[in-house]
């Protein structure tokens, strides 16, 4: 039996025991993991990989197609050269392919599909963005699901809710909401406005923890002046909740500790950044930061603190918008652009254009269906890597535990084309790891963990220039249609975004009076499209749902990115929808 990671984007790093015949469990003794794993690792081996290179449909060896790739680089301007890295595997060497399309002064898309709105919102906030993880939160004693669902997305906290008091704020009545002492079915687009009701109403109400504004914030009498110019209202309005339920909200956490457990959903809109800054005030008012069992808890920066092996500079194209018509030569590493970028028409208008392009992948998908030169990758189980969690401190060794003549490591690759090209060759992939571990890491109760965790996080300072915590100050919200439907982007039990077992409907509220399998067409600017129905009992009667991965999830989302973070804003509009007959 030998020790593994779960190299998916997933706030468990779970910790995997590897038998003989490569059979995966959870391992029992890791604290997080706690012996379990979920439906993706569970049924890892049956998801079919891409065994062999192929140029232009025809399989080729792995060297043909190194000899291919080295041919296009040549042939292709740097300038006109694009790098595009998904997140299909979070291990840390998977950036190491960045190194040769820096020094081949290649353009690298930069930014995210995933969080970088909220973590841009945090760091303006506490400098850093660090995490509250099951150990943190299983000492609070009311824990808060802001637009997060753990029962889906992150199962290794659910051991950390048992008992707790639960209070879901999510448009969506998710799993907990069930559990939950009060579940607030916030409209899509709400949460800024709900955190600074709750701010005024602590300050109106003297809740606040006045020795944690005075020692530990910048600016609290600036932004208890700026909220309160706010119309209570708007604040209402533009929130849609009841005065009576933010009311409850508010005994149910009095003099308790709170965890906060925040979530992508409130930021998929274009002022992202302030949704986040504005539940991070709240939890700010409370005096919950540096506490046992408190907090706010996002997404964390899991490299946080650790030296960065492939940090470059290089000319960049903003990841969400890419607008790949503009280049000749397109590598994709590790994503599926063409089904979980936002507009799926303009992915696939600049992606027509491209000259060549090239897939690096485990799976098949809609991406490299349209690839013309495919590199099968090796699995986690097959190389080098190191994998940092963002919902957790413990750092998850992933040592290369089988031979295999199938794909190759994006080290491997690498290193073939630095060579190609004449570039400094890199480092050994010990080096490469063992130096990372090195630069911020402990060990605790026999397990390696970032340093950065031996105290709770800000406990001793923030790590804003101030060292305080600082209130947000302004916010620009952008009014979205009056008129449609919102349509989330939730994800899904079965799949990682479009990996493994993907769900396709459109889920839509009962009382639109539609039954499973109607089909129905949706349209707004960015474009029009038909799906099959499922009714739900779960949805507001102004939401739609489509979950992550769900074919054709992105033909109406927004050719458009955050105002800071360089973020996709999937939820930034709204869609009209009608009976297809
Ligand atoms: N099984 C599984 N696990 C995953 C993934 C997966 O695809 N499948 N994906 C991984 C990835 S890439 C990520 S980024 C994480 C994401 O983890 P989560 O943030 O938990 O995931 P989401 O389902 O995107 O969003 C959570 C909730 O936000 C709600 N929401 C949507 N809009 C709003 C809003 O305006 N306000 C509020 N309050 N809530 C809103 C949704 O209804 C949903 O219940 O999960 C990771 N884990
Ligand atoms: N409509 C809608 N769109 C969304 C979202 C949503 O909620 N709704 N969520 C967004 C979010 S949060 C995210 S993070 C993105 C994710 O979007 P992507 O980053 O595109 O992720 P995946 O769809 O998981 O595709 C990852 C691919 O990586 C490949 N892969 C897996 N392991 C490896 C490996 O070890 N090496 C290499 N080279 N390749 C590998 C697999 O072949 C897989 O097809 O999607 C975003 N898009
Ligand atoms: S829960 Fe997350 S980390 Fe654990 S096995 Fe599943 S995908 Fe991997
Ligand atoms: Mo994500």
């Amino acid at each position: 039996m030998r020790l593994t990671t779960c190299p998916l984007d997933c706030f468990d790093g779970c910790s995997i025991a590897v038998n003989e015949e490569l059979k995966l469990k959870g391992n029992k003794s890791h604290p997080i993991t706690q012996g379990y794993l979920c439906h993706h690792l569970n049924h890892y081996h049956t998801f079919e990989r891409i065994e062999e290179p192929r140029y232009l449909g025809q399989s080729i060896s792995m060297e043909e197609a190194l000899r291919i790739l080295e041919e296009k680089l040549r042939a292709h301007e740097p300038s006109k050269t694009l790098y595009f890295k998904g997140s299909g595997n979070l291990g840390v060497m998977q950036g190491v392919t960045k190194r040769f399309f820096a020094e081949h002064k290649a353009v690298l898309a930069s930014g995210s599909l995933c969080d970088e709105a909220g973590d841009a919102g945090v760091n303006e906030s506490r400098g850093a963005n660090l995490c509250l993880s099951p150990l943190h939160v299983k000492e609070a004693e009311v824990v808060i699901l802001w637009g997060r669902n753990p029962t889906v997305t992150n199962s290794h906290m659910l051991p950390a809710l048992k008992g707790k008091t639960l209070i879901v704020i999510d448009p969506i009545k998710i799993d907990l909401a069930q559990n939950a002492a009060l579940h607030i079915q916030i409209k899509p687009k709400g949460d800024l406005y709900l955190a600074l009701l709750l701010c005024r109403l602590i300050a109106i109400e003297d809740m606040e923890d006045q020795t944690f504004l005075n020692e530990r914030t910048l600016n609290p009498k600036d932004f208890l002046e700026y909220i309160s110019g706010i119309p209570m209202r708007k604040l209402l309005d533009k929130s849609e909740v009841h005065l009576d339920d933010v009311g409850a909200l508010l005994r149910l956490i009095q003099g308790k500790k709170v965890s906060i457990l925040v979530g992508i959903g409130v930021q998929k809109y274009s002022f992202g950044h302030s949704v986040l800054r504005a539940i991070d005030a709240f939890g700010a008012m409370l005096g919950l930061f540096g506490k046992v069992g408190c907090g706010v808890s996002y997404l964390s920066n899991s490299g946080f603190g650790f030296n960065a092996p492939f940090k470059v500079s290089a000319k960049t194209e903003p990841l969400p918008i890419a607008n790949f018509g503009k280049y000749d030569l397109i590598f994709i590493q590790g994503g599926n652009p063409l089904s979980q970028m936002p507009c799926t028409s303009k992915v696939k208008e600049g992606l027509d254009k491209a000259k060549c392009i090239v897939y690096f992948g485990l799976h098949e998908n809609e991406t490299s269906a349209k690839a013309h030169l495919i590199i099968p990758a090796k699995s986690f189980l097959e190389k080098e890597d190191l994998k940092l969690s963002y919902g957790h401190h413990f750092i998850g060794r992933m040592p290369k535990l089988v031979e295999s003549a199938l794909g190759i490591s994006e080290y491997g690759l690498a290193q073939a084309m630095l060579k190609a090209f004449g570039h400094e060759a890199l480092q050994s992939e010990e080096s490469i790891i063992e130096g990372v571990i090195a630069s911020n890491s402990t060990l605790k109760e026999g397990f390696l963990i970032s340093k950065t965790y031996e105290d709770l996080p800000y406990e001793k300072t923030f790590y804003t220039p101030s060292g305080k915590f600082e209130f947000l100050d302004e916010y620009e919200d952008e009014p979205l249609e009056e008129e449609g439907f919102f349509l989330i982007a939730a994800k899904q039990n079965k799949s990682l975004n479009s990996q493994f077992v993907t769900d396709d409907y459109l889920y839509v509220p009962r009382s639109l009076g539609f039954v499973q399998e109607d089909r129905v067409r949706l349209t707004n600017r960015y474009g029009s499209c038909e799906y099959s129905v499922m009714p739900s009992d779960t949805l507001r009667d102004d939401c739609l749902l489509l979950y992550s991965g769900a074919k054709n999830a992105n033909q109406l989302t927004p050719h458009a990115m955050s105002q800071k973070g360089q973020c996709a804003i999937y939820q930034e509009m709204k869609v009209k929808l009608e009976k297809v007959t």
